[in-house]
């Protein structure tokens, strides 16, 4: 890694490093709230267009274009490596990942293929392509965690209640963990091709966890997430782990080997550190909803949200969960340039 990517203002605040103010990127910056995303999007399905390095080049530098934004993610989605260990699945547009058949059975689990690089040479080839384009803004790599991971294959698409994936885990918890070791498998080979092609930090999704309480996700949970981040230690980049609704999970997450715990709107930055502790930063947390509200109410609310970052030994600005489609993109260039303008 090059001397200005360890040095960015991105990675030193995930280092816990002094910065000269917070660095800024969004979850989902990518996407639908931006006019140049649609238009390049337009006839070519989702996993089509995460498999062709020229749109994925396009499609994640947009918005480091547009907003200024600190660190640029990887255009893709976490059931990109899935979909290359050979899950027949799609990603379908208002819907999100439909997998044609649903992983439930002991056969099942067993029919589930390691992920070879090769078969993800695309994703290797368009981070070679970033990088130069990129200069000395960093790349953050990303992942699935096994439990978001497993609830796809198990439900068969979105859920709300996670029925059947919890039937598995408390039914069969010898199957549960078969299946979330193979997906920390396949996780830890999709990140290792990112790391290998040269991607500056990673962030893990457990975007579903806060679904389960402390002791299920101790039990059921933990030692899969932590193989993958621990697995990653080795790269000395730093390592985000990220979940929606995981206010009592937090301190758990942080455990499972993160460098940098995102949190979702609902726990303030300054209560989320107690929990996590001193000694790793966090990421977070504007809710995505005040971005419609008037900009003296987002002005306020980002305010608030550095002046309780401050707790933490770093703090890396963030949305709570993803950039809405119907946001408009120039309040999100706004908060960049006030948060730029706060210490
Ligand atoms: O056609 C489209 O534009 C479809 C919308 C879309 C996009 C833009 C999907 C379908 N995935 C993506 C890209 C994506 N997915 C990124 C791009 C990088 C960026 O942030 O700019 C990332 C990081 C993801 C990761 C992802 N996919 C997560 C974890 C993050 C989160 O939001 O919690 C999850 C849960 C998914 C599954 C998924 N893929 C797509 C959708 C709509 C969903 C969620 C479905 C559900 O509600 O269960």
């Amino acid at each position: 890694m090059t001397k200005t990517l360890h040095d960015s203002v991105f990675v030193r605040a995930c280092r816990g490093l002094p910065v000269p103010h917070p660095p800024v990127w969004f979850m989902r910056q990518a996407g639908r709230s931006l006019p140049e995303y649609r238009k390049i999007r337009e006839g070519v399905g989702m996993l089509e267009s995460c498999g062709r390095p020229d749109l994925v080049t396009e499609i994640t530098l947009q918005p480091v274009r547009r907003h200024g934004v600190d660190a640029a993610i990887l255009f893709s989605d976490i059931v990109v490596p899935l979909a290359a260990a050979g899950v027949d699945l799609d990603i379908v547009a208002g819907t999100g990942p439909v997998v044609a058949s649903p992983i439930r059975t002991a056969a099942d689990v067993a029919g589930l293929r390691h992920l070879e690089p090769g078969a993800v040479g695309y994703v290797d080839e368009a981070i070679r392509m970033l990088l130069p384009e990129l200069g000395a803004v960093p790349l953050i790599g990303f992942a699935g965690a096994p439990f978001t991971l497993a609830s796809y294959l198990i439900e068969g698409g979105p859920s709300r209640t996670y029925l059947k994936t919890k039937a598995m885990m408390y039914g069969d918890p010898d199957l549960w963990n078969t299946l979330c070791s193979r997906l920390a498998d396949i996780t830890l080979a999709f990140l290792r091709v990112q790391v290998n092609a040269g991607v500056s930090a990673i962030q893990l999704f457990d975007s579903w966890a806060g679904a389960l309480s402390e002791a299920d996700y101790r039990r059921f949970v933990q030692p899969h997430s932590a193989r993958v981040l621990r697995g990653l230690e080795d790269a000395g980049i730093p390592r985000i782990h990220f979940g929606v609704g995981t206010a009592v999970l937090l301190g758990a997450m942080g455990e499972a080997g993160a460098d940098v715990v995102g949190v979702d709107w609902r726990t303030p930055l300054d209560r989320a550190t107690t929990m996590i502790g001193p000694d790793r930063a966090v990421q977070g947390n504007l809710d995505p909803a005040i971005l419609f509200a008037p900009w003296e109410v987002v002005e306020r609310e980002a305010r608030r949200v550095v002046a309780e970052g401050r707790a933490a030994p770093g703090h890396v600005f963030n949305l709570g969960h993803g950039v809405m489609p119907e946001t408009d993109p120039e309040v999100l260039t706004r908060v960049v340039e006030l948060v730029h303008g706060l210490r």
